[in-house]
């Protein structure tokens, strides 16, 4: 059976559509406008909208402040978006490849350095180290050919004390929750992250930060009979939150795409 549960977020931020298969309302979207949470388009107190249901009343169902946002969402199992979450962070427009190539420079010690902690996922890019990621020839950054898409843990003190000078802590997240002492970057175009779930502490936050991407979600068989496969689009500016230990994921980008991740739990 081929469902869709589709939301409308007006001019501004385009349209949005799930891939088929999805429609078990598994999943909450919030919008965020400069003064707080403008909307959730569903709520976990509310029935599961139907199959193909149309969730864009503006005014129906109520609105979240951060502090319930904090309470009630922010310890979900389900998968949330968060629309226009960071649209006014620096790193939306600072943190670049270019950039993060002279934060690392600056610090070279970091650009060998490998452990559990400062990890270089290449994916299926060339790349063993990210000393070979950052000299990639010139004419290999913009072209997207061949094709790169990499993450890697920032977690030299020093370059992630440049780099959060970017970002601050997301202002949605639970004042008393946990961060980690490093966060990752993703970075690249095309295929991105093949499925998997994550061996990690807490709940995961990612930032979109430029261009967009596609997430493909799958839940584990434990949650077969009520949990759905569905996939989501975000763009600049977006958050996503994932229990990335509960829902298998992975990635597709549609334009370039850099994304800043962590954990809070
Ligand atoms: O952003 C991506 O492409 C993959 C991210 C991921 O696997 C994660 O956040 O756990
Ligand atoms: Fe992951």
């Amino acid at each position: 059976m081929h469902t869709v549960l589709e939301a409308d977020f007006g001019a501004s931020s385009g349209s949005f559509r799930t891939a088929p298969d999805s429609g078990s309302g598994f999943w909450w979207i919030f919008r965020m406008d400069q003064t707080g949470f403008d909307n959730a388009l569903a709520h976990p107190d509310d029935p599961l909208p139907e199959p193909g249901a149309v969730l864009n009343d503006p005014e129906d169902p109520p609105k979240p402040t951060s502090s319930i946002f904090e309470e009630r969402y922010a310890y979900l199992p389900q998968p949330m978006i968060i629309k226009n979450a960071f649209m006014d962070w620096k790193a939306r427009k600072q943190l670049t490849f270019q950039y993060l190539k002279e934060v690392y420079n600056r610090w070279p010690d970091a650009l060998n350095h490998f452990s559990n902690e400062c990890q270089f996922l290449p994916f299926k890019s060339v790349f063993a180290t990210l000393n070979e990621f950052f000299n990639m020839p010139e004419s290999d950054v913009n072209s997207g050919n061949p094709p790169w898409y990499v993450g890697f843990s920032n977690c030299h003190p020093n370059i992630l004390k440049e780099l959060r000078e970017l970002y601050p802590r997301p202002h949605f997240l639970p004042t008393d929750a946990e961060l980690p002492n490093t966060d990752y970057t993703f970075l690249g175009e095309g295929e991105g992250a093949v499925m998997h779930l994550d061996y990690i502490p807490r709940l995961m936050w990612q930032a979109q930060l430029q261009g967009n991407k596609t997430w493909f979600i799958s839940p584990t068989p434990e949650c077969d009979s009520k949990c759905s496969s569905f996939s989501f689009y975000v763009e600049a500016g977006d958050a996503v939150l994932i229990d990335t230990r509960i829902w298998y994921h992975g990635t597709i980008t549609g334009q370039f795409s850099i994304t800043i991740q962590s954990e809070y739990g």
